[in-house]
């Protein structure tokens, strides 16, 4: 834990050093979202004791009922952003297509893909949620920016993060430079530096721990059942079995204690092919970015996460991510027996 009580502002402002050009939007851009955390924090803290749990009565683009918590962090975060002249296009998880920069508001060089409360089904049992963030650079040439500008491989991103809304509310990132973490101090309204240079422990270090949903299990394929079994009931040496079903809550786990988590796909009864139930863009990008960071990797088991090329702003991914020798030996059973 760092002792210096080290702020965003100041944490970037020192960051920024780094980039003699840099024309501060980035700094800019990232520290409003950290406003806009706060805020959303500060809602989800107090959810309990207002009329904002629950849900709002109807689906999102894919057939998830959406909370009322879900849309008010949409829109928290849209608004600290859409008026900044730092963006050319939003996309949130939230809404089937893409948003363009209200006309009364410059744009701006970067573009903003947001998971705005993820794993929102466990609002009301009051378990651990998160938002979940992507910055590319604007490629195309529409001068306010284009649904194309969404679409890119996560090898592309200038910056993913989280924002963890647990015990404590805290904001992890990279913007290529390492993994730092910062935890919100309620007392002072701020959040500070508390976890420089984070990364998954080492192999010997590492607890071990298998993250899935189990319950999917005879919905796998035979490759991926196989390895389950052989960290877990046929193993000597069992990993230990830990599943919130909140997806920054089980990979902020993975990255302080080891291991590895899982969302294969299902092959449901009858289905031509797999269902995936992770978005690339607004989910495993952002989070294979941090761990590959963080020394860590991300793979649909066979190809790296960071290396996909999106067709769309739904595209699903089968996700394996956690500590490089996990993952790796994960990939490696696969292609042992050609699954
Ligand atoms: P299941 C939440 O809805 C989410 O998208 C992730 O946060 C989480 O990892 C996953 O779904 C849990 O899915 O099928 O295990 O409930």
């Amino acid at each position: 834990m760092s002792r210096e009580f080290i702020t965003l502002s100041h944490h970037f402002l020192e960051q920024q050093r780094n980039y003699p050009n840099a024309t501060g939007k980035f700094t800019d851009l990232l520290l409003q979202i950290g406003v806009a955390a706060k805020r959303v924090s500060y809602q989800v803290n107090k959810a309990g004791l207002m009329d904002i749990l629950g849900s709002l009565g109807y689906e999102n683009v894919y057939g998830e009922s959406v909370q009322k918590l879900d849309m008010f962090s949409h829109n928290i975060y849209f608004d600290a952003l859409d008026h900044m002249g730092l963006l050319c296009a939003i996309a949130s998880e939230e809404q089937e297509e893409f948003i363009p920069i209200p006309e009364k508001y410059p744009t701006g060089p970067y573009v903003f893909l947001f998971d705005p409360l993820d794993g929102s089904s466990n609002i009301d049992a009051n378990v651990s949620i998160g938002t979940i963030f992507s910055i590319h650079r604007k490629i195309s040439q529409v001068p306010r920016g284009a649904e194309e500008d969404c679409l890119q491989p996560g090898r592309k991103q200038v910056c993913a993060g989280y924002i963890l809304y647990g015990s404590s509310t805290m904001l992890v990132y990279t913007a290529g430079k390492g993994v730092h973490g910062f935890t919100l101090d309620p007392g002072v309204g701020e959040f500070v530096l508390s976890h420089p240079n984070m990364q998954f422990p080492s192999p010997e270090k590492s607890k071990n721990i298998l993250s899935i949903n189990m319950g999917n299990y005879n919905q796998w394929d035979s490759g991926t059942q196989k390895y389950i079994d052989s960290i877990s009931r046929f193993s000597q040496k069992p990993y230990t079995y830990r599943y919130v079903g909140s997806l920054v809550a089980d990979f902020h786990r993975t990255l302080l204690y080891g291991g590895i988590f899982l969302y294969p796909g299902s092959h449901q009864k009858d289905a031509k092919n797999p269902y995936y139930k992770l978005r690339l863009l607004y989910e495993a990008a952002p989070l294979a970015f941090i761990a590959e960071q963080a020394r860590g990797k991300a793979s649909t088991g066979k190809e790296n996460i960071l290396n996909i090329f999106p067709d769309s702003l739904q595209y699903r991914v089968p996700l394996a991510i956690g500590t490089k020798y996990d993952v790796e030996a994960y990939e490696a059973y696969l292609a042992s027996i050609g699954s």
